[in-house]
């Protein structure tokens, strides 16, 4: 089994039979669907069964074709950062929602919480940068995989080829005895706090053109978006399943990851002023 038939009703680390290969093209439109609305439903359908592949979700994605009547009312901008706000909460399986972009706003290097994430640009320009873990910091999908591969004697020499790491010799570090990368002079470098640093490599970027639709999870990697554009605002749309409100946002110049809550600046087209408040909404619906 490849990414695209992958279950996207399951956690990422949970896909047991997924191949890691990277959908990088973004998905052009093929059978059209009429309206955001529209949209919800389908998704609604597809995922009322208990296997949902990833690649009909990008279909029904790259199926509608934006429309600014559609999703005005859900595009709600603030002038100092991007905003998320809810269009449907999914049933609980996954959730949609409409990502906003002031000119030249940009989101943290960040994972995806295990969730399956599916992108499709509604309106201007987005640039999605494509960086590794840091060697440092474990997934998920890598903590599972690692425990399968111990148990598997065959792929013992597997594990042991995988990268060339060398053991941390910072006896202050939280790293210490523990095989990390080196940067170029082979040392792991201590910060004040006993992290162990290392640069972030960036390893693709993607420009995404209206009505494309991308796809990322923990086991392809991380990223940041941002809008290029010093004048223009930007609009995506987002669907991640299982639904998440934290994740994980990295330091690019140390890898340092920092866990944080994602929060809604709008739900069902309603603007939230307070956490509470966004709770009450949702309770409602
Ligand atoms: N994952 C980010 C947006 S880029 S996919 C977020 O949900 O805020
Ligand atoms: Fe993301």
């Amino acid at each position: 089994m490849d990414v695209e038939n992958a279950n996207c009703k399951m956690r990422v680390s949970q896909c047991t039979d997924m191949e890691i290969i990277p959908i990088e093209r973004p998905l052009k439109i093929t059978e059209e669907i009429t309206g955001l609305q529209r949209l919800v439903e389908e998704l609604h359908k597809v995922f009322s069964s208990d296997h949902v592949n990833v690649q009909d979700v990008q279909k029904l994605m790259a199926g509608y074709k934006s429309n600014q009547k559609d999703w005005k009312k859900y595009a709600k901008f603030d002038r100092f950062r991007y905003t998320r706000n809810l269009v449907d909460a999914g049933n609980g399986a996954f959730n949609i929602m409409i990502l906003c972009w002031g000119p030249g706003h940009a989101s943290a290097i960040h994972d995806h919480a295990d969730s399956h994430c599916f992108m499709k640009l509604l309106s201007g320009n987005l640039e999605e940068v494509r960086y590794e873990w840091p060697s440092t910091v474990e997934s998920e999908v890598r903590k599972v995989q690692n425990s399968r591969r111990r148990c598997c004697s065959q792929s013992e020499e597997l594990a042991d080829n995988m990268t060339d790491l060398e053991i941390c010799h910072n006896d202050s570090c939280h790293n210490y005895g523990v095989k990390v990368s080196s940067n170029q002079n082979g040392d792991c470098i201590k910060y004040s706090d006993g992290y162990c640093a290392e640069e972030m490599e960036e390893v693709g970027r993607t420009r995404l053109e209206v009505n494309d639709v991308c796809y990322i999870n923990d086991a392809l990697g991380l990223h940041r978006m941002e809008n290029p554009s010093h004048v223009d605002s930007a609009v995506s749309l987002h669907l991640y399943c299982p639904p998440f409100d934290s994740c994980r946002v990295f330091d690019a110049r140390t890898g340092k990851p920092t866990e944080v809550k994602v929060t809604f600046w709008s739900m069902y087209g309603k603007k939230m002023n307070r956490i509470i408040e966004a709770n009450a909404v949702a309770d409602s619906q």
